[in-house]
């Protein structure tokens, strides 16, 4: 007999949905490099009233009343921002990365404009594309010549790219970020073309904050957009820091318009339980984000070097691998990227298949690499000797093709020891936490 659902059987179904989720991934090695764990003093303020609630604006205008502490827990968020960042300018509202990018398109092109930025297939995010948020404002991307042999773009080639087009904006930033943007060594393009630079952080944010990677805003770019739930480890939202150029008074006046492009651009309401948990992050990370980043940049390295040394094709190899977080292997010897990012998922080994930058872009599908991101393994205390231990893992799946459900039960049993999370306030607490529905 079929047994029709109630609407109280389907909540419940999702409860246990939730639950299995939850379960699974603390089984797991989570290595998708555009993710990470809230610390657990943030991830309280989730389930605050403040997620009921709406403020508009910014602090002290509001269209709503009810506002007297978001105010003040914004006000203090912003200034926390500007500290970590070293920076006058930030703007806490946006609700996520690509939101972030559609209020600095808003500011700063109008349609028709032709902007540059790096190629899909070398690691650029999605919403500088034709059919993301670059495109959807009528405006052209031209796309920066990318050396595979570097991991990078070429740098001589897109200075000559820079010069002739001559675009509004220049955007650098991917989110496949193995090497620092050379934005210091292409001022003298970028000034001649007059090109506000915009630099996309999303993936590199904690790194930067850490005083690793780079120092985008010290090194030419004007706007700095980001998602905070990546290497800097936070709650799902965006950010947008400046260093504007010109005197105060230009600066003042493209701050007004990027804040004019967060509200009433791209948002109205800003999720506020989101930001105070974002304020708790900004805090720890001023705390603890030295460590945790440069703890991350050697695991990010070990891993590289010993997939490498097992045979892997690790790309970067010229310049080390990566300074960042994340690794690219191109997977073709052992089945493609995606072959082996769903066999890896059979061993609770949790990853992205990935184009790399000699795949077809209309092919996304079915490309040639996987990306691996070291972050989240990071901050639950893993170190170099057991970056080794999860080279190995992924070798006896992807290499020499082990039965993936043998491989996981050692993946389990070496993840008890790596459940708790580290470089927050209120160390050694559950990361993989789950909170009964009521019934
Ligand atoms: N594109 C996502 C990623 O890098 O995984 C982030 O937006």
């Amino acid at each position: 007999m079929v047994r029709i659902m109630s609407s109280l059987d389907y909540a419940l179904k999702i409860n246990e949905l939730v639950k299995k989720h939850t379960e699974w991934f603390r089984d797991s090695l989570p290595m998708i490099a555009s993710e990470n764990l809230i610390s657990p003093m943030a991830m309280q303020l989730l389930i605050s009233d403040l997620h009921n609630r709406y403020a508009e604006g910014l602090p002290g205008k509001r269209y709503y009343q009810g506002n007297i502490y978001v105010d003040e827990i914004e006000e203090i968020t912003t200034e926390l921002a500007k500290k970590l960042f070293r920076v006058d300018y930030a703007d806490v509202r946006p609700i996520s990365g690509t939101n972030a990018n559609q209020a600095v398109l808003f500011a700063l092109t109008k349609p028709g404009d032709v902007i540059t930025g790096p190629p899909l297939q070398g690691g650029a995010h999605i919403s500088s594309a034709k059919f993301g948020s670059v495109g959807m404002r009528g405006v052209t991307k031209i796309e920066y010549p990318f050396d595979v042999e570097e991991m990078n773009l070429d740098i001589d080639l897109t200075a000559k790219l820079i010069k002739m087009v001559k675009p509004k904006v220049a955007l650098f930033g991917r989110s496949v970020f193995l090497f620092p943007a050379p934005i210091k060594e292409l001022q003298d393009a970028l000034q001649e073309a007059g090109a506000k630079v915009w630099y996309d952080g999303a993936h590199v944010l904690g790194l930067i904050a850490g005083g690793q990677f780079q120092d985008p805003l010290r090194e030419g770019a004007h706007v700095m957009t980001g998602s905070t739930h990546k290497t800097l480890p936070g709650p799902q939202r965006g950010i947008i820091l400046a260093n504007p150029p010109g005197d105060e008074e230009k600066r003042e006046k493209f701050w007004n318009k990027i804040q004019r492009g967060v509200f009433p651009g791209v948002i109205s309401n800003h999720h506020l339980h989101h930001m105070a948990a974002l304020a708790i992050t900004l805090a720890e990370h001023i705390e603890f984000g030295k460590k945790y980043a440069e703890q991350i940049v050697r695991n990010a390295q070990t891993l590289a070097q010993e997939l490498y040394e097992y045979g892997f094709k690790v790309l970067g190899e010229k310049n080390g691998f990566t300074k960042s977080h994340t690794i690219l292997v191109d997977t073709v010897a052992q089945g493609g990227g995606r072959r082996v990012a769903e066999d890896l998922e059979k061993a609770n080994i949790i990853c992205n298949y990935n184009l790399l930058p000699y795949d077809d872009p209309k092919k996304p599908r079915n490309p040639s690499g996987i990306r691996l991101g070291v972050q989240e393994l990071t901050r639950l205390g893993m170190k170099e000797g057991e970056m080794k231990y999860v080279a190995e893992l992924i070798k006896r799946v992807a290499m020499d093709k082990e039965d993936p459900a043998k491989v996981r039960e050692d993946v389990k049993e070496f993840k008890k020891e790596f459940n708790t999370i580290h470089y927050c306030f209120n160390e050694d607490e559950e990361a993989y936490r789950f909170i009964e529905l009521v019934k």
